[in-house]
């Protein structure tokens, strides 16, 4: 296993307007999500982020979530051809939690769509890279649409204090935004998309920044928003921070590349309320997705509660094994939550073991198997 080994950064390793800010801010590691540094932690433990994180508010750069920018006149033909999950009924100023699969029904991606306008969306993307099979779509059915990646840099307010902290910088009106919307809102003389949404289970808005005219730097800019930000959170205990594992788990949220790929369908990563099977729109996947949907599946994500020393965060999966040590699945993310006391996880777990109470083991890198229980997602409160 790889241990203290550092990552040589290049220009691949995309930085972000606010990667000089949090390193500032003493970050301790990253990540790389979409060819683009994401902050890991900073100089507390995840367990103390978390409790802040349930508490107060934090500042998350999380730049990573690339925009795939799609408009023109058949813009709304290529969203919908893009999944299953039907945008007819969806207005401008929503976002969509939708999921993307290829033409096996595999997961590609699990993006929040938003509709900016009836001609011009952002597909918020997890980690795979959606802007060429997007073109690559647009241009095999001859689309007319425009796709590419704008300089927008979404940045996270997450936390029960985010309200009270976005409302001193944008004023009154960021109380009308309700979950999974977002407005226009101004900063400076520049018009910001604000939503109400982010990848927590606490209150929270992301702002997809971005330094419209050109005589605006954006760094310059970014850190201008970061510092108002800062600033204006000192009354509420800001402090910096980034998409926290036991807000996660707890919260069922799910990651792309670890928790489900592109060999899992939407159904096995209980994503089945945005695969209606009566829709009539075309989807690539469609003819795959109705198969499944007829013969059913064999494997679903679900949580687990698991005995043993806390653990810190699994690196890579743990085999899930049945009572007669069969390997039944494996957990894909997995951490000690301080609120259950004990260690929890996601996993995919085969149909026979999916039921809620099962007893099952796991087991740990060093082969010491440990006694747990499946659970529902989320994690019960
Ligand atoms: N915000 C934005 N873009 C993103 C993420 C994000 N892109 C990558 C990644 N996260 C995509 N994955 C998710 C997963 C879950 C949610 C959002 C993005 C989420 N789900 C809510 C839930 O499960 O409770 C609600 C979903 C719904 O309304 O249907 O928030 O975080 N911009």
């Amino acid at each position: 296993m790889l241990k203290n080994i550092k990552l040589n950064m290049s220009r691949r390793i995309r930085r972000t307007p606010y990667t000089g800010m949090v390193e500032k801010h003493g970050v301790s590691d990253f990540t790389v999500v979409n060819h683009m540094l994401l902050p890991k932690g900073f100089k507390n433990s995840v367990e103390t982020d978390y409790w802040h994180l349930s508490k107060e508010v934090q500042i998350w750069d999380v730049s990573c979530q690339r925009q795939v920018q799609i408009s023109g006149p058949d813009a709304s033909k290529l969203v919908q051809r893009l999944t299953p999950r039907s945008i007819t009924k969806m207005e401008t100023g929503k976002c969509f939690y939708i999921p993307i699969l290829n033409e096996n029904a595999g997961m590609i991606n699990d993006p929040v769509l938003l509709k900016l306008d009836d001609d011009m969306f952002w597909i918020s993307i997890a980690d795979s890279d959606i802007l060429l099979w997007a073109k690559a779509y647009a241009l095999g059915l001859n689309l007319n649409v425009n796709i590419e990646e704008p300089d927008v840099y979404p940045l996270a307010i997450q936390g029960p204090k985010s309200e009270n902290l976005m409302i001193k910088v944008f004023g009154e009106d960021i109380k009308k935004i309700k979950f999974f919307n977002f407005r226009i809102m101004d900063f400076e003389g520049t018009k910001q998309v604000v939503a109400r949404s982010g990848y927590s289970k606490q209150d929270g808005f992301e702002i997809y920044f971005k330094a419209y005219d050109n005589h605006f730097d954006t760094t310059e800019m970014g850190e201008k928003l970061w510092k108002t930000i800062w600033d204006a959170g000192q009354e509420f205990n800001i402090s910096p921070g980034c998409p926290n594992l036991i807000d996660r788990i707890e919260g069922g949220l799910m990651s792309y590349g670890n928790d489900f790929t592109n060999e899992n369908n939407p159904l096995e990563c209980n994503l089945e309320q945005y695969c209606k099977p009566e829709v009539n729109h075309e989807y690539i996947g469609k003819e795959a997705l109705k198969l499944i949907q007829n013969n059913g599946i064999k494997q679903k994500i679900r949580g687990i509660i698991f005995e043993g020393n806390p653990c810190s965060g699994i690196g890579q999966p743990l085999p899930v094994l049945s009572k007669d040590n069969k390997q039944i699945g494996q957990i894909t993310s997995g951490i000690y939550s301080p609120r259950i006391k004990k260690n929890i996880g996601l996993s995919m777990i085969l149909k026979d073991y999916w039921g809620i109470g099962e007893s099952i083991f796991v087991q740990m890198l060093d082969g010491e198997k440990r006694r747990g229980t499946i659970t529902t997602l989320p994690f019960p409160k």
